[in-house]
């Protein structure tokens, strides 16, 4: 048995038990690769899906969902468990897993995601802690300050517009690009596996988005018209769920210009054409706050989005 249901938010413990579950009771269809640990040794485990049944695997295209960059969106792990529960266990989407891989990181920074459990809520940061040569930190020894912002860590125009190299701020980009072990982790496997994957999905909360690529500068993509087609395709979908309406466009449009993010990262160093960040609920009267209820409905119309962009791929292949 396992401990994970969908009226609640889950500790990350419960989080890796359920993976490990899944992995043992779908050994055929179920993976789970450990990619590194966090700055305070907790497991990162990618879970693979698939079951390479109609075509070759040199062949298949793969999908990427990572979620849990940011500790207190805590609908986001969330959404990605559910949509690793669907894929893996309701077998009428057994053509999507055969014809698809599926690599989901259910949470990049489970430090932070923790910590927003048992300190403070609002926390988005990670949870490391700037090293001095006396071996204490700097917290230690004045009001340092903890935590990179692993949104804006990319190797992607890192540290420009939109982050800070203040150590204090909320968009602390760390002490270079990659400098710390969660984006590594997760960017060497991309880059390993960037031939096959054809599509990043990030999961962020709130605000109800579906981000297309650029957010460090205003110009747009060679192939923005392509990137929105696929997304425009997956909102539509998913407003006929439940009737949420989610904005469609690039980061500067809707929000702001950021830099060092990992969806620009994926598409400008990785190559991955169809990249996207998805904003999940709600519109900001719950915020970062959003009742557990909500898990199951987020999670139904975030994976129609993903099957959508899931068919669109398979017919341009
Ligand atoms: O600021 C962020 O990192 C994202 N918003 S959040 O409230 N989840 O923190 C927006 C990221 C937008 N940038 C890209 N899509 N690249
Ligand atoms: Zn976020």
């Amino acid at each position: 048995g396992h401990v994970m249901t969908w009226n609640r938010y889950h500790r990350y413990q419960d989080i890796l038990d359920y993976l490990m579950y899944l992995s043992e009771n779908y050994p055929h269809l179920v993976e789970l690769l450990p990619i590194g640990k966090t700055v305070e040794g907790r497991p990162l485990k990618v879970v693979k899906i698939s079951s390479g049944q109609t075509r070759e695997n040199a062949a298949k295209p793969a999908i990427w969902i990572d979620a849990g960059i940011h500790a207190r969106e805590w609908i986001s792990p969330a959404v990605a468990l559910f949509i690793l529960r669907q894929l893996v266990e309701n077998k009428s989407y057994r053509t999507l897993v055969s014809e698809i891989d599926w690599y989901i990181l259910p949470m990049i920074n489970a430090d932070g995601y923790e910590y927003s459990h048992t300190v403070d809520r609002l926390w988005r940061k990670s949870r490391r802690t700037a090293a001095t040569k006396s071996g204490r930190t700097l917290w230690d020894m004045s009001y340092g300050c903890e935590g990179v912002d692993l949104n804006r860590n990319w190797d992607w125009h890192w540290a420009g517009v939109g982050s800070s190299k203040d150590p204090c701020s909320d968009t602390f980009a760390g002490s270079h690009a990659f400098s710390e072990p969660e984006t590594r982790a997760v960017s060497d496997f991309i880059l390993d596996h960037r031939d096959r994957i054809q599509v990043y999905l990030t999961l962020h909360s709130y605000s109800q988005m579906w981000l297309v690529p650029w957010s460090h500068t205003k110009k747009l993509a060679d192939d923005y018209d392509d990137m929105m087609y696929l997304a425009r395709q997956a909102t539509e979908a998913i407003q006929k769920v439940h009737g949420s309406q989610y904005r469609l466009g690039t980061t500067p449009s809707l929000l702001y210009t950021t830099s060092g993010c990992s969806d620009d990262w994926a598409k400008g160093k990785a190559g991955i054409k169809y990249s996207y960040t998805i904003e999940l609920p709600d519109k900001g009267m719950y915020g970062f706050l959003l009742p557990a209820e909500k898990i199951v409905t987020t999670g139904k119309e975030i994976f129609t989005g993903i099957k959508s962009v899931a068919k669109s791929i398979l017919k341009i292949n």
